[in-house]
């Protein structure tokens, strides 16, 4: 039986990878001096590396970042702090907003009983930020558990953040629904053993769900149906908590 559903926070709930984390890191790239711009596309390879620390990091192996290999780590480190302060300010402004139908979806399963968990690789301040600007006053304790980078630093594909979310709950995974948009965070909950469903963005339509239980264009609204793209197609265009039960069932 279905008890909770466990979301991704990046390109899940909202798109905020390329107009939000993307433009984070450029300007603090800029405020350290360094003439680094990740532009949409290389942005997009980069994504490949889940957590915006270990993105820095892997960049810096680069012949273009041209940093000694022992100064690497205290870079990453205040350059990721920084990048968070401007990402903040970018979600303050209400420059990232939810993807279509998911406040209607958080709303509908939270009234209806479902327990909601949160399994992201980003940090707990960016998820209370977008939670505080996107979602009525209070919205925040919709959520019984948030699993975040501070609760595991190995990130998606593996498994730890779901696990963690797991514990905290006191559910077994086969009581839960995962909602992801990349096929790193499919791997990190199929690991767990977690059924998922995904919701594409455009940085990751082209990537494997192999395993998803149902991979769709967003969670739709009435004016704005959604679209299922791979696996089951149940005929319906607005996904309610009613056909995330149903699809549940099925897996
Ligand atoms: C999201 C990420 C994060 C964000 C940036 O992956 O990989 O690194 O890009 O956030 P997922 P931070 O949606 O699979 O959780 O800079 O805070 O890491
Ligand atoms: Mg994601």
């Amino acid at each position: 039986m279905l008890r909770a559903l466990i979301f991704d926070v990046d390109g899940t709930l909202a798109d905020t990878e390329r107009d939000g984390h993307r433009v984070a890191f450029n300007r603090a790239f800029a405020d350290a001096g360094l003439d680094w711009h990740w532009d949409v596309p290389r942005y997009g390879e980069l994504l490949r590396v889940t957590g915006g620390r270990e993105r820095i990091l892997h960049f810096m192996e680069s012949a273009e970042a041209n940093i000694p290999a022992a100064e690497r780590e205290t870079l990453a480190r205040a350059l990721h702090a920084r990048k968070t302060a401007h990402y903040l300010r970018i979600v303050d402004e209400g420059s990232v907003q939810l993807r279509p139908g998911v406040a209607r979806l958080l709303s509908e399963a939270h009234a209806g009983g479902l327990t909601l968990a949160i399994a992201t690789t980003t940090s707990r301040a960016n998820i209370d930020a977008l939670l505080a600007h996107t979602l009525p006053p209070g919205a925040l304790g919709w959520f019984s558990v948030i699993g975040a980078a501070e609760d595991a630093p190995r990130k998606k594909p593996d498994p730890q953040v779901y696990e963690f979310v797991l514990e905290q709950l006191g559910l077994a995974p086969q009581e839960c629904l995962a909602i992801e948009d990349s096929s790193a965070g499919l791997q990190a909950a199929s690991a767990a053993g977690v059924r998922t469903i995904v919701t594409i963005t455009d940085y990751t339509r082209d990537q494997d769900f192999s395993g998803a239980l149902t991979v769709l264009s967003d969670v739709g609204e009435r004016d704005a149906p959604a679209r299922v793209l791979a696996g089951s197609a149940a005929g319906t265009d607005v996904i309610d908590v009613a056909q995330l039960k149903a699809w549940h069932a099925q897996g």
